[in-house]
């Protein structure tokens, strides 16, 4: 009797065990917050210490239950000390997203880690953990259809997807939030609705970009500058690194190497170049110092765990860190933008925000750092607000120059950033190397950070450390015209890496390379439009024209532009390519048959059943008008094309009063001959007189007309 009573209670603790191990695996609570897009709470879950989020544009709000068939359900788990949550996948799933990532496109089978670092080339931690942090996985089924997860937690995590989807953080339990969609496209549109969207970049931040540490003195910069516009060069933008300033102190200006900024702006200026340049969170210690004397007036330094300032080495030697969770830091840092913005700056780089620091183990401040908070933000350490110093950083840096030229659309560009922090800033990938492993993962690298909602970005084209041989530059900068953010950049001691500096086939490869990406920029100002509307990335994997076609889900040398422009590098090797007609283009037929371009332009290919608007050539966008105009046009196989064109004044902000147009452009093929007219319009701006050059690419050659925006153009076919 004993004996059964024995196993009795045995049987009866193992089914209470059981029952107690599925409760703490399912969700505390759960949530639809919009069509098929759920919230699921762990259990243990303590708001304050997860939220507010930084990922997303608002607070949602819960308008049922999720629905008795949801596909996608999170388990949650404790490992260890660590706070888990695991989705199964399924067999043929494709992975994607996990932010800025080195390796290959498909991320199936690899962990990340999400903690803000410096990573010089890429070559610390396996190059698994790099200077921003995205808790997000696309996940691409089989037949096509996707599911988007966001984990909403600021806090260092693991993603690790070598059995399923599974994030792993030692910090507090936090809520996920799924996304399930049709398409993937359907996720990048909610993941935008969600964590919001680009806003709109000034047509001059689309252009060309020449960059290295340091140009200087300012002598050099004009000759940079100068240099373009003999050589017929474009290029909108010279860039100035940390060696403008006076010993590394931000917010001034080296008296012996830029004597007067002004001028050296107005310089620029009047050559068609904007300028953009650098500030840095470290603020050097030292009293006198009027950045350092207003800051500590405010008392808005970061704090170590005993509540003294924290003090830590960067480029101007001792420095103290602003705490870009309060409020009032955020205000002052703004605001010490209007003197330096006074002098002509247009745009600002914001370097080593992760934050990174010298002469540490770990590269930047202690976990136990303490952050004050305030507004919405509760106090908190250093481990909880890491991943997001450089996004708040970029927040308080967009609202001074806002603050500043409130006319005029700011460009701030960012290492290290957050999830959503595409609301604040572009990016680029940071310190590479001039090497052709480097160019290559450059595309999954950006397709990636694209597919994790951050559209405007690229790489240092030619490769940051070491020096790039004419023909890797000559490869870089014909691929890098096609990145959304395009950009040339370098080390400190590394040869010269203007675009003349490898020869003449070279000189003529990169020219070419520039006047396409000119050309082209009325259709990538649409797509930047677009981005900022629905979320949809500029830069999209080939799996995007046909997500069930399985042959395309790995395609990382090839990459499409929008929808409708096929990229495919020269070096690619037997790329997989979309079925259907995609015809190869060429922006100026007839020209660029140097043996130079044929070896390494990438070819260009329109999807059937489009139109390409393109614009005139010029050697930087400064008073950009748009005429003539021009429509590269492959028909589909019912005779037809349609495209879209989006215009402003470039630069402002009347789109947002309606002061714009959206232009459908639709051709058809009408015996003989094929029409192009412009069938509907949107917008409150002025149709714009002007002529209209079309370009018909056909499997029996290419032909063209012309017209006029009212009267549309007639190509003959024969
Ligand atoms: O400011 C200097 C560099 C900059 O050129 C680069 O692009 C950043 O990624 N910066 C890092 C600081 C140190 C580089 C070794």
């Amino acid at each position: 009797m004993r004996r059964y009573l024995y196993v009795l209670c045995f049987a009866l603790i193992i089914l209470l065990s059981l029952q107690a191990a599925a409760e703490a695996g399912a969700a505390r609570h759960s949530a639809l917050i919009d069509e098929n897009i759920a919230v699921f709470y762990p259990p243990g879950f303590v708001p304050e210490r997860v939220m507010p989020s930084f990922a997303l544009v608002r607070e949602f709000r819960e308008i049922g239950k999720v629905p008795e068939d949801w596909e996608v359900i999170p388990g949650f788990e404790m490992e260890g000390d660590q706070f888990g949550v695991h989705f199964p996948v399924q067999r043929g799933t494709s992975l994607y997203g996990t932010g800025e990532v080195t390796g290959p496109l498909v991320r199936n089978g690899t962990v990340r880690t999400l903690w803000n670092t410096d990573n010089w080339t890429y070559s610390r931690f396996g190059g698994n953990q790099l200077y921003q942090s995205h808790p997000w996985v696309l996940a691409v089924r089989i037949n096509g259809s996707a599911y988007g997860i966001l984990c909403d937690s600021t806090w260092r995590m693991k993603i690790d997807l070598r059995d399923g989807i599974k994030f792993l953080s030692g910090g507090a339990p936090f809520r996920v939030i799924v996304i399930q969609r049709d398409s993937p496209q359907g996720v990048m549109r909610a993941l935008g609705n969600l964590t919001g969207t680009i806003e709109l970049p000034p047509l001059w931040a689309l252009g060309y970009q020449q960059c290295r540490y340091s140009y200087y003195p300012d002598s050099r910069v004009r000759e940079v500058a100068d240099r373009f516009r003999e050589l017929r060069m474009p290029c909108d933008v010279i860039w100035h690194d940390i060696h403008y300033m006076d010993g590394f102190r931000v917010f001034t200006f080296d008296r012996n190497r830029f004597p007067d900024p002004s001028a050296t702006n107005r310089y620029l200026h009047e050559r068609g170049f904007k300028t953009v340049w650098m500030i840095d969170p470290g603020v050097k210690a030292e009293s006198g110092y009027f950045v350092y004397d207003s800051g500590t007036q405010l008392d808005i330094w970061t704090r170590t765990a005993g509540g003294r300032n924290f003090v830590g080495r960067v480029w101007p030697g001792d420095c103290v860190f602003p705490d870009f969770t309060m409020p009032a830091a955020r205000l002052w840092w703004a605001s010490l933008y209007q003197r330096f913005m006074e002098t002509g700056v247009d745009g600002v780089w914001n370097d080593m925000n992760e934050p990174a620091l010298f002469g540490t183990e770990t590269g930047t401040m202690p976990e136990d750092n303490l952050h004050r908070g305030g507004g919405e933000i509760p106090p908190g350490t250093h481990a909880r607000y890491h991943n997001v110093y450089g996004m708040l950083m970029v927040r308080a840096t967009r609202l001074g120059i806002r603050m500043v030229n409130p006319e005029r659309r700011p460009f701030v560009l960012t290492r290290a950033n957050y999830l959503g922090g595409q609301r604040y800033a572009a990016t680029w990938t940071g310190d590479n190397r001039a090497s052709w492993e480097h160019l290559k993962i450059s595309i999954p690298m950006s397709l990636n950070l694209s597919l994790s909602g951050q559209p405007f970005n690229g790489p240092d084209i030619g490769g940051f450390d070491g020096n790039a041989t004419p023909e890797l530059f000559g490869h870089w900068i014909a691929v890098g015209a096609f990145y959304p953010f395009c950009r040339a950049h370098t080390a400190v001691n590394t040869r010269n890496q203007e675009p003349w500096e490898f020869g003449q086939d070279i000189e003529i490869v990169a020219r070419r390379a520039l006047e396409r990406r000119y050309r082209l920029l009325p259709y990538i100002y649409t797509l930047f439009r677009e981005s900022s509307v629905s979320g949809m990335p500029v830069m999209r994997p080939v799996f995007f024209a046909d997500p069930v076609d399985p042959a395309l889900r790995r395609e990382q040398e090839a990459f499409l532009l929008g929808d409708r422009l096929l990229v495919i590098p020269a070096w690619a090797d037997d790329p997989a390519l979309p079925d259907g007609l995609w015809r190869s283009i060429d922006l100026d037929p007839g020209s660029g048959g140097h043996h130079a371009n044929r070896a390494i332009q990438p070819e260009l290919r329109l999807k059937g059943g489009s139109i390409l608007p393109a614009g005139p050539l010029v050697q930087s966008t400064d008073g950009y008008r748009l005429a003539p105009l021009t429509l590269m046009v492959c028909l589909d196989a019912e005779g037809s094309a349609i495209g879209d064109l989006y215009e402003d004044d470039w630069e402002g902000y009347g789109y947002r009063g309606g002061d714009y147009l959206l232009t459908r452009y639709r051709a058809s093929s009408c015996g003989d001959t094929v029409k192009v007219n412009a069938e509907a319009r949107s917008g409150l701006m002025k149709t714009p007189e002007r002529e209209i050059r079309a370009i018909l690419f056909t499997g029996r050659g290419t032909f063209r007309g012309a017209g006029t925006e009212r009267g549309g153009v007639v190509i003959p076919l024969n």
